[in-house]
């Protein structure tokens, strides 16, 4: 496969709402040359805006795997579209059903209650980690593949770090013991990325807080595992069946 960085966006920090347009310019413009976008966060605000620059570029539905301990999915936050808030939006756009997310993990210590009010009056599919834990790797890749490609057309992969426990990713936002852990993740992540996707973010990936570099690797590996899966599976350029309508800048 031929690998490009394709450098930074030109985010303002300080300012959500151009540094969104900014990320679904920038994810538009690598998803309609036809190559597949990989984003590393960045918090988890991103997800809205890199859905966004995928959906934009297809008439076609897109269903969500998203790993985290958190729902991610009330309207605001202190009155902002901050990192608790991707999915309430980018489940907005006309071609992303809530019916087709499907949260992995959730069960932290911070799931704000509007979020999880939001999840259930629009139907999206939570896999907490107890759920997990009865369920076993495979019979949860299986549930989520079936839920998040159930009329839908492609699959975009939105992996928050701290989804993680924090004993194997302390360099993260929001610690939370007691989540995935690395083995089982790295092959749980695989067998949801087996079908193809059309795009991946990792996000809370916060280096100042990291130890040895250790989150990072980490990060890395998933998007490796990710890569090696779509070669593996001959689903590599796969996503490119779904780009029909012209970008506008
Ligand atoms: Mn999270």
């Amino acid at each position: 496969m031929t690998l490009c960085d394709a450098g930074d966006v030109f985010t303002i920090p300080a300012n959500l709402e151009k540094s969104f347009d900014q990320i679904t310019r920038g994810v538009s413009h690598v998803f309609s040359s036809g190559a597949l976008p990989i984003m590393l966060g960045g918090d988890h605000s991103i997800g809205f805006p890199c859905v966004r620059g995928v959906a934009q570029c297809t008439s076609k539905r897109i269903g969500i795997i998203h790993f985290d301990r958190h729902i991610d999915i009330q309207e605001r936050d202190l009155d902002e579209r901050m990192h608790t808030t991707p999915w309430f939006w980018a489940t907005n756009l006309p071609n992303v059903s809530a019916s087709n997310l499907v949260q992995l993990g959730i069960g932290g210590w911070q799931v704000p209650r509007e979020g999880v009010a939001e999840a259930r009056k629009r139907g999206t599919n939570v896999l907490t980690m107890s759920d997990f834990e009865k369920l076993g790797i495979e019979k949860t890749a299986e549930i989520a593949l079936e839920l998040a490609w159930k009329n839908a057309d492609a699959v975009y992969l939105s992996f928050d770090i701290d989804s993680v426990d924090c004993g194997f990713v302390p360099g993260t936002g929001w610690p939370e013991p007691g989540g995935f852990l690395p083995r089982e993740v790295l092959k749980l992540l695989g067998l949801v990325v087996a079908p193809g996707i059309c795009g991946m973010e990792v996000v809370e990936v916060s280096p100042p807080y990291d130890t040895s570099d250790i989150t990072s690797l980490f990060g890395v590996r998933l998007v490796v595992e990710a890569l090696g899966t779509l070669v593996a599976h001959g689903k590599m350029g796969a996503h490119k069946a779904i780009i029909d309508k012209p970008v506008a800048y």
